[in-house]
């Protein structure tokens, strides 16, 4: 019983350890010697994590009970205490046990995770709509809701990167998105496979080239989110990062009238192309 108490303890100090160093980062990017995920921004990077929370007490506790059974085994039945051993080998019950028990746990973690995947999947409702494409290599975006305008998003490297940046993650356009707002976001490919990948959103999915994906996101609270490529597209690959700035609706609002004039209009003919060839 007492040794039982130690490792609960353990267990939980770890946990607290690992809760406490998360919970310092808020700022929705990767931090040096992070463990665990980024703070979560939006309800389903929330609910990500409530049940990464759930599988790991469920696989903590199916380890312990592993290794107890191989203790006990190593104990019990070596040659010295068991010199003898039985010669039986079925026991019905037991392997009807082996077998239901672990189909009953998956069943247990099959409901909370197809509830996830229907949540993380579609939005009935959107407040505005962004397409991001992936090309080789950087993003461009389109605001079909506010004025179809569209522009590329590039890496911020060497001399530009401003003071205070963060290396390989800075970009010269970032995407604006109102707080408190759901966006869908449609994704796609111009060239190779990409993925738009944005940890703290819970979002990462793929850009197919032909195919137009859709996710959704809704930032809870004002900030700058970093994100990646997370799709091996060539030999800059590494050098394509994502930045999402949340603000507050007026703000927004002010940022596309001003992006508007800056930005050239994604027309029917053309794509992001038009802005590209502006470039
Ligand atoms: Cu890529």
């Amino acid at each position: 019983m007492r040794s039982k108490f130690h490792i609960l303890s353990l267990f939980a100090a770890v946990a607290a350890l690992i809760g406490t160093a998360s919970a310092a980062f808020a700022d929705g990017r990767a931090e040096p010697w992070q463990l665990n995920f980024q703070a979560p921004a939006t309800p389903v990077m929330e609910q990500v994590v409530n049940l990464h929370d759930i599988l790991l007490y469920i696989s903590f506790a199916v380890s312990i009970f592993v290794l107890a059974l191989l203790i006990l085994v190593v104990l019990r039945f070596n040659r010295k205490s068991n010199p003898t051993p039985s010669k039986r080998s079925h026991h019905t019950m037991l392997e009807v046990a082996w077998t239901v028990a672990p189909i009953l746990i998956l069943v247990v973690i099959a409901i909370p995770s197809f509830r996830l995947i229907y949540f993380e999947d579609k939005v009935e409702e959107a407040d505005l709509t962004i397409k991001a494409v992936g090309h080789q290599w950087y993003w461009s975006y389109e605001y079909p809701d506010n004025g179809n305008f569209g522009f590329v998003s590039n890496l911020l490297e060497g001399d530009a990167l401003p003071e205070g940046g963060h290396r390989l993650l800075e970009v010269d356009n970032r995407v604006v998105v109102p707080v408190g707002q759901t966006v869908r976001l449609l994704i796609t490919s111009e060239d190779v496979l990409h993925s738009f990948a944005m940890p703290s959103f819970g979002v990462k999915m793929d850009a197919v080239p032909g195919r137009l994906n859709e996710t959704w996101f809704r930032v809870e609270k004002p900030g700058v989110y970093y994100g990646q490529c997370s799709e091996i597209c060539g030999i800059r690959h590494g050098f394509m990062p994502i930045v999402i700035e949340a603000r507050a609706e007026g703000e927004f609002n002010n940022w596309v009238t001003e992006a508007q004039g800056k930005f050239a209009r994604v027309d029917q003919d053309g794509d992001v192309r038009v802005a590209l060839a502006s470039r």
